[in-house]
Formats: C-alpha cells, sequence, structure tokens
C-alpha cells in the first residue's frame, strides 16, 4: 500500500516535470512560428511512410524540419533524409516514448528561421506517448486499419487527446474484416471534433486532404500566433 503510493507521486512528479519543460519547447516553437505537431501510433502503423509520401506535397508550400523517435537504430531518419530536409534521431535507449526534455536537448540544432512545420514521429506505440506532452501544438494518430476496428475503444486516451487522426493502409481494407464505419463511429464517440483521413500510402488515396488539412494548420497557426 506505502510503496504503491510512493510509485504514484514519483509518477506525478515525473509528468509536472516533463509539464514544465514542455511549456518552454512549446513557447521555443511559438516564438519561431513553427507549428510543431507529436505523431503517435503503434509499431508498423505507417508514421514514418506517411512523412515520406507527405513531405514531397507540403515541400511546395512549407519548410518542414522532423524528429525522430525510435528506442533503438536511425533507420526512420535515414528514411526521411532523403528529402533534403533537416532530420535528427533520437534514440531513448529502451524507453518507450519521447519526453520534453529529449526533444529539447536536440532542438538547438536546427535553423529555425528556415521551418514552419516541426513533425515528430515519436516511438511506435499507441498507449505511453499519450501521456507525455513535447510541447507540440497538437497529436496526430497513424492508426493502420488492419490494427483493428476495436483499438479506438481499447486505447480512447491517445483519441481523446488528439486534434486528427490517419486511418492508414486503406488498400488492405478488403483483406481485413475491419469495419470502417464501426472504427469511425468509435473515434468520433470518444472525440467528436477530431479530422479524420483515410488514407493509403501504399497506392496514395487519401494524401492530397491529409496534406492540405496539415498546411491550413500551419497557416492558422502563423496567423493567431
Ligand atoms: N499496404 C500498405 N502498407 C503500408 C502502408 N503504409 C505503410 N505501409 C508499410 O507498413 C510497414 C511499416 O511502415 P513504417 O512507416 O515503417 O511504420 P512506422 O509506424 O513508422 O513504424 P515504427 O517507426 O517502427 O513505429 C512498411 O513495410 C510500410 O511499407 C499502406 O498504406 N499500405
Ligand atoms: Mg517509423
Amino acid at each position: 500500500m506505502g510503496s504503491g503510493r510512493r510509485e504514484i507521486e514519483v509518477m506525478a512528479n515525473l509528468l509536472s516535470s516533463n509539464d514544465i519543460q514542455a511549456e518552454v519547447n512549446r513557447a521555443h516553437f511559438r516564438k519561431n512560428n513553427c507549428l510543431a505537431i507529436n505523431v503517435i501510433g503503434s509499431p508498423g502503423a505507417g508514421k514514418t511512410t506517411l512523412l515520406e509520401k507527405s513531405l514531397p506535397l507540403l515541400k511546395d508550400e512549407l519548410h518542414v524540419g522532423v524528429i525522430e523517435g525510435d528506442i533503438f537504430t536511425s533507420k526512420d531518419a535515414d528514411r526521411i533524409s532523403v528529402h533534403q530536409i533537416p532530420v535528427i534521431q533520437i534514440n531513448t535507449g529502451g524507453g518507450c516514448h519521447l519526453d520534453s526534455k529529449m526533444v529539447s536537448k536536440v532542438l538547438p540544432q536546427y535553423d529555425w528561421k528556415a521551418l514552419n512545420l516541426m513533425i515528430i514521429e515519436n516511438v511506435g506505440n499507441l498507449v505511453c506517448p499519450a501521456d507525455f506532452d513535447l510541447g507540440e501544438a497538437f497529436k496526430v494518430i497513424v492508426l493502420s486499419i488492419v490494427e483493428g476496428d476495436d483499438k479506438p475503444s481499447k486505447y480512447p486516451v491517445i483519441f481523446r487527446n488528439a486534434k486528427a487522426v490517419v486511418l492508414n493502409k486503406m488498400d488492405l481494407e478488403k483483406l481485413t474484416d475491419v469495419n470502417m464505419e464501426t472504427m469511425k463511429q468509435d473515434i468520433r464517440a470518444i472525440n467528436p471534433g477530431i479530422a479524420i483521413f483515410e488514407v493509403s500510402c501504399r497506392n496514395g488515396s487519401g494524401l492530397k486532404e491529409w496534406t492540405s488539412w496539415l498546411t491550413q494548420e500551419v497557416k492558422a497557426y502563423q496567423r493567431i500566433n
């Protein structure tokens, strides 16, 4: 009982120190007029692929930087660097999520005058990253439809806290028993205002809608900033 209480206190302190640094990061993004988004999803949902496919569509109007979060390896940063944009890999060395201090350490390495969108790909995980504010303007979920239509109701916290969800791998719909209406209804029951995009990174469907929405979000952020 006693040790249980101590564990709860430790977790609360960890979160509050994370929140303090997150506000510092948020002020940094605001000062530099750069919209920062925190992209969250299970391992293999297609987060890096979505970035790879979105960057060519975003590049005409926006100047994009990327922070890649992974437990080990720089594989995702290597994939993004092909697009000739600034990208830094953070390895958590075992941690299942990025935190605001890890993000703050890499911020000085970017040329902020040259950026208006910072995309942070979190460690593949649909649970832990939901609790850690990085200082982003908002969270985006990438959920591959093959994970199953029950996932939004089983993992509601992240859906409650996100501004948009990309339902990826739509090209595989016919090969699965996923019920798209159930999935979307469950998402809207958790978060009625969330923007939902049905995308296939494989055949390109839905990518234009997603990137146009994101471009508008950057413009809206810069207007009110
Ligand atoms: N069929 C299909 N496969 C896809 C699609 N998007 C991504 N994939 C594949 O899914 C696999 C995982 O994609 P990644 O982009 O590496 O996934 P991720 O979410 O970044 O994974 P982690 O960074 O390890 O968490 C790759 O083999 C992709 O080619 C899609 O729309 N359709
Ligand atoms: Mg990835």
